[in-house]
């Protein structure tokens, strides 16, 4: 017979085999049904909520994985001891070991909500617990070459036993890793479809034409990652749809609050929308597009009945005390303005506002755009004043006509084969008319811009350097379609937006 040691190892491997076949069949088809999960979700509810309380105190919100551990250890324990026995009682040790296994199926049965199925996992893990133990002891018995020569004695090997044991935690360990593996892809699975559950826009965006581009420059839609992030939260804020709402009330004839389930089932508008920043400097990166997905205001002020002499929108967020104003003009004359959901197709990230955000095409971020939404009230500018415009900021601020060099970048480099300068300007609701590049501040010269995807975004541009080689400066500056050209005098993001134009250094090789 083996050593109690090399015993009471085989059952713990055993038991820890068969509670991760359990963990990764419940891994697959419904991870609360593994055995472990199982009996510990029933302990929490049988546990009076005094010995809850208790644990919560003291394990803080690692009490449910701790539970978990605890009844693995359990098992394991129980395992070693059924090892124990398995030598000489191999039938009783047996029946330990499939009866650990069938007191996860009984409690799975029990647990409200969960059908037959939950046995599953269970049953293998008791299965696979027997057949690992019963296993380790035949081929512990199964004589090696050593004992056939006579050269061993004792009709154990423990060289087998020990092999089977290693490769059982081996299994064990798989097993686990696979569990984890599983839980990763459902998860991904999962964020995926929520992308599905985003309601399909009643008004779809209009494609953007791919000559909208131009090749080698700034990517015409930003990406999530990519967008710029602006506000005064020091962290990023992480909402809860359970309990939001958007209350939408002041001088209204019909006050609304809307819960996230209701705002999702409104129709919705898809646009592409180009956002600035007022801090952004000339040349700076407080700029880019992406694909909205909201219910526009438009939708919204007819069932309000907005009283007459509002002028202002003074919006809440659920963060910091941040307010924001908003012109009721910019919202009631028929632009995109909108209560913003979805982002490039993806529930609206937190960092940009979770679970909704106000967007007004033309009008700088801190006066259109609140993040973290949870209250518009209709008002006057007499009324209520902003959270910036508290602190000097333009209470009432449309977006400057703006171009940007982005390639190359300052510094940067162009060869003979590809003497292409680059950039974007913007100047939403108004649109681009024209970009004009000047070279070593010599005369300016119209670039070529690219397909024009709407007024409401920017606008992409290009140009084809043939002067001289060596070091230069390049300046750019647009026109919008309302004939104001970028003036060259250099204000600074204070009060109410940067002026001036982008000037680059650049060598052509
Ligand atoms: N709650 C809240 N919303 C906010 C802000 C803020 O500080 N708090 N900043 C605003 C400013 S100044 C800008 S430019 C935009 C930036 O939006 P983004 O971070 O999604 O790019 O959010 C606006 N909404
Ligand atoms: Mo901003």
């Amino acid at each position: 017979m083996p050593s109690r040691v090399l015993r009471a190892l085989a059952g713990f491997v055993s038991a820890a085999v068969a509670l991760a076949m359990g963990h990764v069949v419940a891994a697959l088809f419904n991870p609360a049904a593994s055995p472990v999960v199982v009996v510990g979700s029933q302990l929490v509810d049988l546990s009076p909520t005094p010995v809850k309380e208790v644990a919560v105190r003291y394990l803080g919100t690692a009490d449910k994985p701790v539970l978990i551990a605890a009844v693995a250890v359990v098992v394991l324990i129980a395992g070693a001891l059924l090892g124990l026995l398995a030598w000489q009682r191999p039938r009783i040790a047996s029946v330990g070991v499939a009866t650990l296994g069938l007191v996860g199926a009984v409690v799975a049965l029990l647990r409200p909500g969960f059908g037959g199925s939950a046995v599953v996992p269970s049953l293998v893990a008791s299965v696979v617990g027997v057949a690992t133990l019963m296993g380790l002891v035949w081929w512990a018995n199964t004589p090696t070459p050593a004992h056939r020569a006579g050269v061993s004695v004792g009709g154990v090997s423990r060289r087998h036993l020990m092999i089977g044991t290693a490769a059982g935690a081996a299994v064990a360990a798989l097993a686990l890793g696979g569990a984890v593996v599983i839980d990763r892809v459902k998860q991904a699975g999962a964020a995926a479809a929520r992308r599905l559950g985003l309601p399909t826009p009643a008004s779809p965006a209009t494609p953007i034409p791919d000559g909208a581009q131009v090749p080698g420059n700034t990517p015409f839609t930003t990406s999530i990652e990519d967008f710029y992030r602006v506000d005064i939260a020091l962290t990023t804020p992480s909402y809860s749809t359970e309990g939001w709402s958007l209350t939408l009330d002041g001088d209204v004839e019909n006050p609304m609050t809307i819960s996230y389930d209701e705002l999702m089932e409104m129709p919705m508008i898809e646009r592409d929308i180009t956002m600035t920043c007022v801090s952004n400097e000339v040349g700076g990166p407080y700029v880019g597009t992406a694909r909205w997905l909201g219910v526009p205001f438009s939708d919204l002020l007819p069932k309000l009945g907005v009283k007459p002499g509002v002028d202002q929108l003074f919006s809440y967020s659920m963060d910091s005390g941040y307010t924001c104003s908003t012109p009721f003009q910019a919202v009631s004359d028929g632009r995109d303005a909108m209560i913003v959901v979805g982002m490039n197709g993806e529930v609206l990230p937190n960092k940009n506002g979770f679970p909704a955000r106000m967007l007004v095409p033309g009008l700088f971020g801190f006066v259109s755009a609140t993040k973290w939404l949870n209250r518009i009230e209709f008002t006057t500018y007499d009324k209520r004043k902003a959270y910036w415009s508290e602190r000097g900021w333009a209470t009432d601020a449309d977006v400057r006509t703006q171009a940007r060099i982005d390639v190359p970048e300052s510094l940067g480099t162009i060869t003979k084969d590809k003497p292409v300068l680059a950039g974007v300007a913007w100047a939403q609701h108004r649109g681009i008319e024209k970009v004009e590049i000047r070279i070593d501040g010599g005369e300016w010269i119209e670039t070529t811009l690219a397909d024009d995807a709407g007024i409401d975004l920017w606008r992409q541009w290009s140009h084809v350097y043939d002067g001289p080689p060596g070091g230069h400066t390049a300046e750019v500056r647009a026109t919008d379609l309302d004939g104001n050209t970028q003036p060259e005098e250099r204000q600074p993001v204070f009060p109410s937006g940067a002026t001036g134009w982008h000037l680059i250094r650049f060598t052509s090789a």
